[in-house]
């Protein structure tokens, strides 16, 4: 594998890197510096090249950059006509030469000393190492109360909404490498904040490691995170959603739901009424032959590219199935009861909340277990 020594390639020279590392800046002069030399210093082992793409800022930025890349295998890109750290970054993977390629904040949030453990697990054998603050000796310095809160929203919302995202404990991370590979072919589309949720859901990544770090409080210059920004993210997140197709399945796992609605009333009605049965009885059975309805209907449509791969015999499926919605069943009870006695609502509104609990309990328990892939 390639290594150098701390020597100085030239940046045009064509020659071939391992690392291709993207630093989009905005306003970051006071702290491009001591970037690139901390980057430096880092890889000294290693051949790698820092791409820095500035979007024209006006403290300038770029023209400091650019009285560095004499010295440093630094290139720097300046856009004039775009703006958006994203769309920085894109234009940054497009113009970079490494078999590796990685994302760090200029503002030395992401402390470039951590570079080297990300990289050697790229090496040994990760598709996407990520430098993570949520695993064991990772942490996040200064934050407030509401940064936070926002952040593990954030993070709670991706992972529910994007199932390749569901196994990582960092996957809102700014800074992380990963194989050149995995985005070949890949249409990575330049919106949002979150560059990483790109890679990974448009991506081809099988192996993740997560390498732990101290987010650093930003010391200079300042924060580019607008509301914007945030409200940008659920626009990213619901694209990325759909484009993974679990908004789709989970749209089908509804329609299901709604049908089994109607043959529980029928049933329930037609026991009754023409077989004279005890109403509660119609109930009960009403409900297992709706709840064998849904698991049909799911079988052979919401989870149809599932079918093939999933752990258990057709019985098995339906019998955790089965589970699942009796589980449902008690929580929509719970939250029924909860909402009307402990909160006071009227009770037909407790019972919409109580639905939509029960039906995305059902949903992702029917996801991660019924119909849960192999191993
Ligand atoms: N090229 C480019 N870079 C940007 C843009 N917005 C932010 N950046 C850079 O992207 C990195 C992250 O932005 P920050 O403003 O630090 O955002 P953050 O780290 O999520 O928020 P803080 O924790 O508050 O600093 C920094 O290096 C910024 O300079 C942009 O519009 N264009
Ligand atoms: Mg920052």
């Amino acid at each position: 594998m390639a290594q150098q020594s701390a020597s100085k390639p030239s940046v045009n020279s064509g020659q071939a890197v391992e690392l291709s590392l993207i630093a989009p800046t905005y306003n970051e002069k006071e702290n491009i510096t001591p970037l690139v030399e901390r980057v430096h210093q880092a890889l000294s082992k290693y051949s790698y090249e820092l791409i820095v793409v500035d979007d024209n800022s006006p403290d300038g930025t770029s023209g400091v950059a650019q009285s560095l890349s004499s010295e440093y295998p630094l290139k720097v890109i300046v856009r004039t006509s775009e703006r958006g750290l994203a769309s920085a970054v894109v234009a940054g993977f497009d113009q970079a030469r490494g078999q590796v390629l990685g994302v760090i904040d200029a503002d030395l949030q992401h402390p470039p000393e951590a570079i080297p453990a990300l990289l050697e697990a790229i090496r040994g054998g990760a598709d996407v190492a990520i430098a993570s603050r949520y695993i064991e000796g990772g942490s996040i310095e200064g934050w407030s109360t509401k940064r936070e809160v926002i952040s593990k929203g954030a993070k709670l919302l991706a992972t529910i909404l994007l199932p390749s995202t569901r196994e990582i404990k960092d996957p809102l991370a700014g800074f992380f490498l990963f194989k050149r590979k995995v985005i070949d072919g890949a249409v990575l589309t330049p919106t949002g904040y979150k560059i990483l949720l790109e890679v990974l859901v448009r991506g081809n990544a099988s192996q993740i490691a997560e390498v732990p770090y101290t987010f650093k409080e930003r010391e200079r210059g300042k924060s580019n995170l607008t509301f914007m920004e945030q409200l940008n993210f659920l626009k990213h997140l619901s694209r990325l959603a759909w484009f993974e197709g679990d908004i789709k399945r989970f749209l089908k796992f509804c329609v299901v739901g709604a049908s089994g609605t109607l043959v529980y009333l029928g049933l329930l009605a037609l026991l009754t009424e023409m077989a004279g049965l005890f109403y509660a009885l119609s109930a009960v059975l009403g409900y297992e032959i709706s709840i064998l309805n849904n698991f049909i209907w799911n079988d052979i449509w919401t989870f149809r590219d599932k079918r093939a791969s999933a752990r258990g015999s057709v019985l098995i499926r339906a019998l955790k199935f089965n589970l699942v919605s009796l589980v449902g069943l008690g929580i929509h009870e719970a939250v029924l009861i909860f909402f009307t006695e402990v909160a006071g609502l009227f009770y037909v509104l407790s019972a919409i909340i109580a639905i939509l609990c029960a039906m995305l309990w059902n949903f992702f328990a029917n996801v991660k277990w019924t119909w849960r892939p192999r191993a």
